[in-house]
């Protein structure tokens, strides 16, 4: 079964996706006056005040400095007197409601300790990835206006609601009654921004697709913030104090580094789209990205993205032979990194010692009736983790297995029959290839059948697993799929409302 986020955050996984309390009306549908100014010159940030200084150490509870501060200029205003553009909108603010900057004619220069600066600072760095899709001729005409909060009331992150249309810029409190802002980070910023041109250019229910889906979406968002600022280095300054920089030119092994958490793992991603820049030109790559959300297919998964990255680059070059240099350089970069690969685990089969885990707890809403013994009794509906062992000896990649029999007693609630095995390291188990922390959890209910048993005794089930396979050079080989079968003793035990059992889960 699925793993679904409700928004899209800078730091929060999947498995517990940010349910936010923050309200951000509707934009104004008129602004305060007409024919206003359509520019404005501002003060903003270089990036962030790191960088924007040249000092790479400053410190957070440092008073920001104005002469840190660059020049700047707000195109393509609506001319209604308010922070408002085609596709951006900050009219509101969470912390500072009394406080807007607005363009009515006079200079918008303001001081970095003002709300009114990072507004701005926002707003300026939104509208470097509207010129970014403007550039490269992506229309965004699906996208309806999205409002800017640069001061959300939202700790230690930030997150794209696709529900609200809304960036949520938060903060985080760093010590001498010092606070830093999101809003003073444009990675931050575009980043979000991104995850909203992300859902215009493919869709919600795409980019949620699966467990990949999610780190398809954070890597093109972090693509995004390095490709606008030409900078590897995510986030130096909000991600700087919270931890966890992201630098696009490091080099993760697919899928050794995957940890079922949608930002780490979109890093190998990000990785190669940045490592292809360099080699295709930034035009170039920035383009073919944006093709690649507009045809990714559903269910989307980094085999899919790879493929589809290759079909939009062999449009965008008017090329099809394999030999074309930019496509040998795209196969070169994704083999590199892991992601090219024709996994084939002959006669992959449940592990001999632990065969399955029957999680029959209550700790996830789709259980019920569960009595937390680990045996499937009737009247429970319950994970059924078949754990599968990897016989080759070199890593898989995500690969997906489909229940393709279902025994008399049995019913499979919808998306039940389907489990993503988001990796096996070589030669082990699915279980002893989870992670370690806090996605163990997410992994483990990805990759089980959800099933409900209605009489008991003996079932057999057979399941057909279907590897990765992501050669663009060639169709998906006839080998590409293997069946196996499991078995589950049904028991009558009593059924309860509510317990939990951390010892069931691998
Ligand atoms: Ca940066
Ligand atoms: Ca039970
Ligand atoms: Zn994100």
């Amino acid at each position: 079964m699925g793993c679904f986020a409700l928004s899209f955050s800078f730091l929060t996984s999947c498995g517990s996706p940010a349910k936010k309390s923050v309200t951000i009306g509707a934009d104004a549908l008129a602004g305060s006056c007409v024919g206003g100014p359509t520019t404005g010159a501002i003060s903003r940030w270089d990036e962030n005040p790191r960088t924007s200084s040249g000092n790479a150490s400053l410190a957070f509870t440092s008073t920001l400095s104005a002469s840190d501060a660059k020049p700047g200029v707000l195109t393509g205003l609506a001319g209604n007197c308010l922070l408002q553009n085609q596709m951006f909108s900050l009219t509101k603010d969470s912390y500072y409601p009394s406080s807007i900057a607005a363009p009515s004619g006079g200079a918008l220069l303001y001081a970095p300790s003002t709300p009114q600066f990072r507004q701005l600072n926002s707003f300026y760095a939104a509208s470097e990835l509207r010129d970014l899709m403007g550039t490269i001729g992506e229309n965004l005409s699906s996208l309806s206006r999205i409002s800017i909060d640069a001061h959300c009331k939202v700790a230690n992150n930030a997150y794209f609601s696709p529900s609200q249309n809304a960036l949520c810029l938060g903060y985080a409190d760093v010590g001498s009654y010092r606070r830093i802002w999101a809003a003073d980070d444009a990675d931050v910023i575009v980043h979000e921004a991104g995850h909203a041109v992300n859902h215009a250019l493919s869709s919600t229910s795409v980019l949620n697709s699966s467990g990949e889906a999610g780190a398809i979406d954070e890597s093109i968002a972090d693509y995004w913030a390095l490709t606008v600022h030409n900078n590897s280095v995510l986030s130096e300054w909000f991600l700087g104090y919270l931890g966890g920089i992201r630098d696009a030119s490091l080099n993760y092994p697919y899928p050794g580094s995957m940890q079922y958490e949608v930002h780490d793992d979109g890093e190998v991603l990000t990785q190669t789209l940045w490592r292809l820049r360099a080699s295709l030109g930034r035009a170039h790559s920035d383009a073919i990205v944006a093709k690649t959300l507009v045809m990714l297919p559903t269910p989307a998964r980094f085999s899919d993205f790879y493929l589809t990255f290759y079909a939009a680059a062999k449009l965008h070059y008017g090329v099809t032979a394999s030999s074309d240099p930019n496509l040998t350089l795209i196969r070169q970069e994704f083999t590199a990194r892991g992601i090219h690969r024709t996994d084939a685990p002959t006669a992959i089969a449940p592990d001999g010692t632990r065969p399955t885990y029957v999680i029959d707890d209550h700790s996830i809403s789709a259980l019920s009736g569960g009595n937390c013994n680990g045996v499937l009794d009737v009247g429970e509906t319950a994970l059924v983790l078949v754990n599968l062992r990897n016989p080759i000896a070199g890593h898989q990649g995500m690969g997906v297995a489909y229940l393709s029999s279902i025994p008399a007693g049995i019913t499979v609630p919808s998306g039940g029959g389907v489990g993503e095995f988001f990796r096996f390291l070589p030669s082990q188990s699915f279980a002893n290839s989870l992670p370690t922390g806090s996605t163990r959890g997410d992994a483990t209910s990805s990759a089980a059948f959800l099933v409900r048993a209605t009489t008991a005794g003996m079932k057999t089930f057979s399941a057909n697993y279907v590897p990765m396979f992501a050669d663009p050079l060639s169709t998906a080989p006839a080998y590409g799929t293997y069946q196996f079968n499991f078995t589950l003793n049904v028991a009558s035990g009593t059924n309860q409302s509510s317990c939990s059992n951390s010892a069931l889960w691998p």
